[in-house]
């Protein structure tokens, strides 16, 4: 162990990795085990919306067991933006400087973390992505990966952003951008919660890169997914993007505007 993992510290100061979960008892044990082998200094933090499988009451009992676990217990099934929105202010109110985003299911490695943060030595977010050189997607059924490929298409069309998995949901935020990102008015659920922070991000000047991963189809417990999801990113995305254009075309005519203006 170096001197930095008995400190408890990542060169880039504490990190807190938010795993939001809805039923994923059988999940759970499996990925803390893997994210502190893969990590040893990493906290846990345990976001569960009252889990009718009992996953909460396993967070508790891992949390009792190791002092790197702890657990955020939210009463209902508000989504994953509202989980992930809570487990960053938990975070804020903390000293962590880095706050990772990970899945339960076992879809994200822990073991590309170590990757995902020596990126963000040069960045302020980092995005694990599936669809850069190196990344990949194992066992998703084909439909399933034409969406999300369609929806980060569309997305980098609408958005301008230079990023090729920009709905992805396994990431590292250095803590800055989130003390500036107005946290209680993002609304966004399911993976458009993914897309809006990152614009966001990017929108205050903050470096965003990609690093690739590899995306592998939870094998225990039922996906979240639906078609309200995607409805919504769809609608935000294209709510977005037309503003932008707006602003853009707004800023093309303003040079034009002015000479008028000061006539
Ligand atoms: N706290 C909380 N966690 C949630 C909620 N919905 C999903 N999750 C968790 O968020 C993570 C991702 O959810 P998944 O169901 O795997 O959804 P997904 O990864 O978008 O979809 P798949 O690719 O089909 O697995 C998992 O750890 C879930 O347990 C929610 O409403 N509240
Ligand atoms: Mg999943």
């Amino acid at each position: 162990m170096t001197d930095q993992q008995a400190q408890g510290r990542h060169e880039l100061g504490p990190v807190l990795v938010v795993i939001p979960t809805y039923n994923e008892r059988e999940n759970l044990g499996p990925i803390v085990a893997r994210l502190h082998a893969a990590l040893p200094q990493a906290h846990a933090l345990v976001v569960d919306d009252g889990s009718p499988d009992g996953t909460g009451a396993l967070a508790d009992e891992m949390a009792e067991a190791d002092e790197r676990v702890h657990v955020l217990h939210r009463t209902e099934k508000a989504g994953l933006g509202a989980a992930y929105i809570a487990g960053f202010h938990w975070a804020l109110a903390r000293d962590y400087d880095v706050v990772v985003e990970m899945d339960a299911d076992g879809s994200h490695a822990p073991e590309d973390l170590p990757r995902l943060l020596a990126a963000l030595r040069e960045a302020d977010l980092v995005l694990g992505s599936r669809y850069v050189p190196g990344g990949k997607v194992v066992n998703w059924p084909k439909h399933r990966e034409w969406l999300s490929r369609g929806g980060n298409i569309y997305s980098k069309i609408a958005l301008g952003a230079k990023l090729n998995d920009i709905t992805g949901g396994f990431r590292a935020y250095r803590r800055e951008p989130l003390e500036r990102i107005k946290l209680d008015s993002v609304a966004s659920q399911g993976y458009c919660f993914q897309i809006d922070l990152a614009w966001r991000t990017i929108e205050a000047g903050f470096r965003v890169t990609e690093v690739p991963i590899t995306f592998t189809e939870r094998v225990i417990g039922e996906s979240k997914m639906s078609g309200n999801i995607v409805r919504e990113a769809l609608l935000r995305v294209t709510k977005w993007g037309l503003r932008r254009r707006r602003d853009q075309l707004l800023a093309l005519l303003a040079p034009r505007r002015e000479p008028a203006n000061r006539a």
